[in-house]
């Protein structure tokens, strides 16, 4: 038996030290991890339902979407395993469903940062969802640079020995700041970086560039929908309608065939 199948029979509680040398074993205990996962898997599924139709309501009422893309993941055991023991935490299936709340993550991609608040509240609001700890790292930024609000949901999911409220971890955060994390990630796995100090320094400057662009796009976007209300108004106080369509025609929405966000 490899350290490996050593530790994922450690995450099932096994008494590894009774356990006998056989494959049987190892692929019981590969079994009840999958099983623990999937009922992550199928928490994923309802939380993103839920963003999918708040996304498709918004839409409808806002005429945009505050909602890019939405990715997902569950855990791997073997950064389970890490992150028990990184805390000092027993590495077993028990300790992990009870002090890991990430184990399910979904990842909410925002056009704007109103958006990503918005969102988070409209979520939030149902009254299935738990709220169990919010984090928010775009007022409070980590000395890294690093920006996202982070949820701790629980959502109840039906399975059939009864309904478990599953935790999710959900990560909504801008496009821009979505780019910047993931370059920031590959950063922890780099074993030996030159020059690491240099590297962080950069990435912060960047980080603190991007907050200032998401900003002013922000104040960018409300000015273009002013200009487009005062347009509108204009044409209405005409009482042009005709020209209105016309002109239309060319303006979004109008005539225009339009890309649609898929989810
Ligand atoms: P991975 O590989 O993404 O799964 P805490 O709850 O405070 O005890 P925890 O769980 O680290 O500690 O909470 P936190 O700070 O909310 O971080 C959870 C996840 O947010 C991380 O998961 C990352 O995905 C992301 N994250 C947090 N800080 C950073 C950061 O500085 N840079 C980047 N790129 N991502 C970050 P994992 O398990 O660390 O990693």
């Amino acid at each position: 038996m490899d350290n490996t199948q050593k530790e994922l029979i450690n995450l099932t509680n096994l008494p590894l030290a009774n356990l006998p040398e056989d494959t049987g074993a190892v692929f019981g205990a590969a079994e009840s991890i999958k099983s623990m996962l999937m009922k992550y898997s199928c928490a994923i599924r309802e939380v993103k339902t839920k963003l999918e139709v708040l996304s498709d309501e918004f839409s409808a009422q806002n005429q945009r979407n505050p909602i890019e893309f939405i990715t997902s993941r569950v855990k791997t055991p073997k950064s389970i395993m890490q992150k028990l023991h990184r805390r000092g935490l027993p590495v077993t299936m028990e300790s992990a469903q009870e002090n890991l709340f990430d184990i399910a993550g979904v990842r909410v991609i925002c056009s704007f940062v109103d958006d990503i608040y918005s969102v988070a509240g409209m979520l939030i609001d149902q009254d299935d969802v738990e709220l169990v700890k919010t984090k928010d790292y775009i007022k409070n930024p980590k000395p890294n640079g690093y920006r996202s609000l982070h949820l701790i949901i629980r959502i109840p999911v039906f399975f059939s020995d009864g309904k478990r409220k599953m935790p999710v971890e959900v990560q909504i955060r801008t496009i821009a700041m979505d780019f910047w994390a993931s370059l920031e990630h590959d950063l922890k796995y780099k074993k030996v970086v030159p020059n690491v100090e240099d590297v962080q320094r950069e990435l912060k400057d960047c980080a603190d560039t991007i907050a200032d662009t998401d900003m002013r796009m922000m104040k960018l976007r409300d000015e273009i929908d002013r200009m487009k209300v005062e347009e509108e108004m204009k044409f209405t106080s005409d009482g042009s309608a005709g020209k209105h369509e016309d002109l239309a025609e060319g303006r979004e929405g109008g005539g225009k065939e339009q890309y649609v966000v898929e989810i």
